[in-house]
C-alpha cells in the first residue's frame, strides 16, 4: 500500500465508526456479500471448490473486491470461510455446496480433541499473500479480517456438519466439560493464529463469529463459552474487534464483555434496546433483516431509516444486514442500500 493512503485509510468512516469517532456518513457493508448472490462470482467459481479457491490467493483477491467495485461498500471482507484454518491445521473436512462444512470424523472424545493439530502461520500462507495482493487495489477501503469462534466451529466438529439444535455440542458440554473446554481451548489457539496472520498481513479489523452462540442461555454462555472467545479477542489489540451472533438478543452484553469493541446484532434486537444491553463505550454493527431485501423498495426504504434512527442511540453505527446476504437477492437492491444509507446518513 502506498504510504499517501494510510491517512485515508485511518480515517475511513468504517474505521472511524469503529472506534466511535464522529463520522461523514455511515458505514455499511453486508456479511456475506462477495458470493452467490453476484453473477460474478458464481462465473469465478464455477468449477472450483470453496476450500480450493480459498486456497487461490488471485481468486481470494478478486472474489474479495467483487461487492467492493459493484455496490461501493465501505469495507471489505477477506473472501474466505470459517473452517479455512481448521481445515489448514490438517481436520479432514470439506465445504459441501448447498450444504456447508461437513467433518469426516466428528469429534467425541478426548483423544478426538488430541488429534486436532495445531495451525503453523506457514499453513495459511496463501492468505498472507491475498492480502498482499489485496491492500494496494483497496487503498483507502478498510479490509475486515475474520475467523468462527471456538462455540461456533466446535459446533461443526462435533455434529459433524450444520445443525439446527446444536443437541450433540450442547450434550458434549453438558456430560464432558473436560473435554469440552481442552475442544474450545485448541480451536481458540487455531483461531488466534489465523487472527494473527490475517493482522500482521495488513487486515484494518476483524470479525469474530459465534454465528451460532444464540443457541445457548446466557449462564451457558458465560460459563462455557466467553472465557474461550475471550482468549482469542484478547489477543488482537492492534485493529478493531467485531464479535457477532445470530438470535443472540439475551447474550449481546455477555458478547461484548468477551472483549469487542463492536457488537454485531441480528434483526431481532432493535439497535437502540441492543445499545442498552451492550453499554455506552461499544459501537454496534447492524442490522436489517436480510430478508427485508425482497420488500419493495418503499418498504426497503422505510427500514433503512429505521435502523438508522435506532442506530444513533450507539456510539457508534456501522451499518449491515442482521445476518448474511442470502443468495438469491438481487445485487441491484444491495447496491440501492449502499447508497441509501450514505444519503439518509450524511451530515
Ligand atoms: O463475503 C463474505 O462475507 C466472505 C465470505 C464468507 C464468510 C464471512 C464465507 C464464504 N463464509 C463466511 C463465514 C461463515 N461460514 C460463517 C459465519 C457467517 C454466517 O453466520 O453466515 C459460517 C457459519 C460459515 C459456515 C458455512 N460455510 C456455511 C453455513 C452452513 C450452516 O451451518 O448453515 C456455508 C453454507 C458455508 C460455505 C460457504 N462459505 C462462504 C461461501 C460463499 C459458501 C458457499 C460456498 C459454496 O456453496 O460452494
Amino acid at each position: 500500500m502506498s504510504e499517501s493512503l494510510q491517512p485515508a485509510l485511518a480515517e475511513s468512516p468504517f474505521l472511524r465508526a469503529c472506534r466511535r469517532e464522529p463520522v461523514p456518513y455511515t458505514p455499511v457493508w453486508f456479511m456475506r456479500q462477495a458470493g452467490r448472490s453476484l453473477p460474478e462470482y458464481r462465473e469465478v467459481r464455477s468449477g472450483i471448490g470453496m476450500l480450493e479457491s480459498c486456497r487461490r490467493p488471485d481468486l481470494v483477491c478478486e472474489i474479495t473486491l467483487q461487492p467492493v467495485r459493484r455496490h461501493g461498500v465501505d469495507a471489505a471482507i477477506l473472501f474466505s470461510d470459517i473452517v479455512v484454518p481448521v481445515a489448514a491445521a490438517g481436520v479432514d473436512l470439506d465445504i459441501v455446496p448447498g450444504t456447508g462444512p461437513v467433518v469426516d470424523k466428528p469429534v467425541r472424545t478426548l483423544a478426538d480433541v488430541e488429534a486436532i493439530p495445531s495451525l503453523a502461520p506457514e499453513q495459511v500462507d496463501y492468505v498472507t499473500e491475498a492480502i498482499r495482493l489485496l491492500l494496494p487495489e483497496l487503498g483507502a477501503t478498510p479490509l475486515i479480517g475474520f475467523a468462527g469462534a471456538p462455540f461456533t466451529l466446535a459446533s461443526y466438529l462435533v455434529e459433524g456438519g450444520p445443525s439446527r439444535t446444536h443437541a450433540k455440542t450442547k450434550a458434549l458440554m453438558y456430560t464432558a466439560p473436560n473435554v469440552w473446554h481442552a475442544l474450545c481451548a485448541r480451536l481458540a489457539e487455531i483461531t488466534q493464529t489465523f487472527l494473527r496472520v490475517q493482522v500482521d498481513a495488513g487486515v484494518s479489523a476483524v470479525q469474530l463469529f459465534d454465528s451460532w452462540a444464540g443457541a445457548l442461555s446466557q449462564a451457558d454462555y458465560r460459563r462455557y463459552v466467553l472465557p474461550h472467545s475471550k482468549a482469542v479477542l484478547d489477543g488482537i489489540t492492534e485493529v478493531p474487534k467485531i464479535h457477532f451472533g445470530v438470535g443472540t438478543a439475551e447474550l449481546l452484553g455477555a458478547m461484548g464483555e468477551a472483549g469487542a469493541d463492536v457488537v454485531g446484532v441480528d434483526w431481532r434486537t432493535p439497535l437502540d434496546v441492543a445499545t442498552r444491553r451492550i453499554g455506552p463505550d461499544k459501537a454496534v454493527q447492524g442490522n436489517l433483516d436480510p430478508c427485508t431485501l425482497f420488500a419493495p423498495a418503499d418498504v426497503i426504504e422505510a427500514e433503512v431509516r429505521r435502523v438508522l434512527d435506532e442506530g444513533r442511540a450507539a456510539p457508534g453505527h456501522v451499518f449491515n444486514l442482521g445476518h448474511g446476504v442470502l443468495p438469491d437477492t438481487n445485487p441491484e437492491v444491495l447496491t440501492s442500500v449502499v447508497e441509501l444509507v450514505h444519503e439518509l446518513s450524511a451530515r
